[in-house]
């Protein structure tokens, strides 16, 4: 590169720093939780580019929290062992051979891929589930899908202390039952209780779509609660948005201050959102 385009270039990253001063202190000991869905999960390149940016807001002072899926890797397990299973509405049957697999695939290889991801890039990431600390006691969600629950209790103290300490919280969706059971929590589920009893600032939902589209087929950049609701009866919001924008409003009913459903294989997707005027996918509040 020639000196002159070098300059032009530095120039360009002092002024989009320069840019991202409002939105740092808008930010500021924020508490923005990250679903990160199993499809949104790439490359290890991906990956590490995911983990910079977390390092990056946990540096300049918000409280990022990890909490993760893995839908995909569970198929891929299940696969090798030979084990069948089915999803009913967006819901896996989860019988007691399946959870075991479910929870050392989510707690094992996906949470701590997630947790050394965050760690090489300079964090201090920590990983968990919702057994520890009893972060999350869940209910039964329907006897005819077995071990999958519905969050009943939150217990969110130890993220907190874990903010104090500047430390990433990387959540697996496994829930703790009330008498001894081990509970699969649908991962975007799981992000909106936590991102609720946290009180969070933002809720990100990083997904593979780039967010909610109108009938027209655009993507709608910001959203009301009741608008979404409408979408919903109307037809408009149908398959696998469908949970996502539930999640959306229960987190909303829940005192998350605004939910973002965005494309996490979009490169820095959370940078963007959080530290641009430009913004990426559907922002909705209430
Ligand atoms: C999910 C948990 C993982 C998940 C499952 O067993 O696949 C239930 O369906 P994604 O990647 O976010 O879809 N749990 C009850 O939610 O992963």
């Amino acid at each position: 590169m020639k000196t002159q385009d070098m300059n032009r270039n530095w120039i360009a990253t002092a002024e989009t720093l320069s840019n991202a001063l409002p939105y740092l202190q808008r930010y500021d000991n924020a508490i923005v939780v990250i679903k990160l869905g199993g499809h949104a999960m790439g490359s290890d390149e991906a990956m590490d580019s995911f983990a910079r940016d977390v390092v990056l807001m946990r540096q300049v002072g918000v409280n990022p929290v990890i909490v993760h899926g893995g839908g995909p890797m569970i198929n891929a397990m299940l696969g090798k062992l030979g084990v069948q299973s089915e999803f009913v509405d967006g819901k896996r049957v989860t019988d007691k051979a399946t959870v075991e697999v479910v929870e050392m695939v989510l707690s094992g290889l996906v949470n701590k891929r997630i947790v050394q991801a965050v760690n090489r890039q300079g964090g201090t990431a920590v990983g968990l589930s919702g057994k520890d600390a009893n972060l999350m006691i869940c209910d039964q969600t329907d006897p005819a899908l077995g071990f999958v629950g519905t969050p009943a209790e939150m217990n969110p103290a130890l993220l907190t202390d874990l903010f104090a300490h500047e430390i990433i919280p990387v959540i697996a969706p496994i829930g703790a039952g009330r008498n001894g059971e081990t509970y699969n929590v649908n991962g975007d589920t799981a992000a909106g209780a936590i991102a609720a009893a946290l009180k969070a600032d933002r809720l990100l939902l990083l997904t593979d779509v780039s967010g909610v589209k109108n009938a027209e087929g655009s993507v709608l950049t910001e959203m009301k609660a009741e608008q979404i609701r409408e979408m919903i009866r109307a037809g408009v919001i149908a398959g696998g948005m469908i949970p996502k924008t539930e999640t959306a409003l229960t987190a909303i009913d829940g005192g998350v201050r605004a939910v973002v459903i965005l494309d996490g294989r979009a490169p820095n997707a959370v940078l963007l959102e959080l530290f641009t005027e430009h913004g990426a996918g559907s922002l909705i509040r209430a």
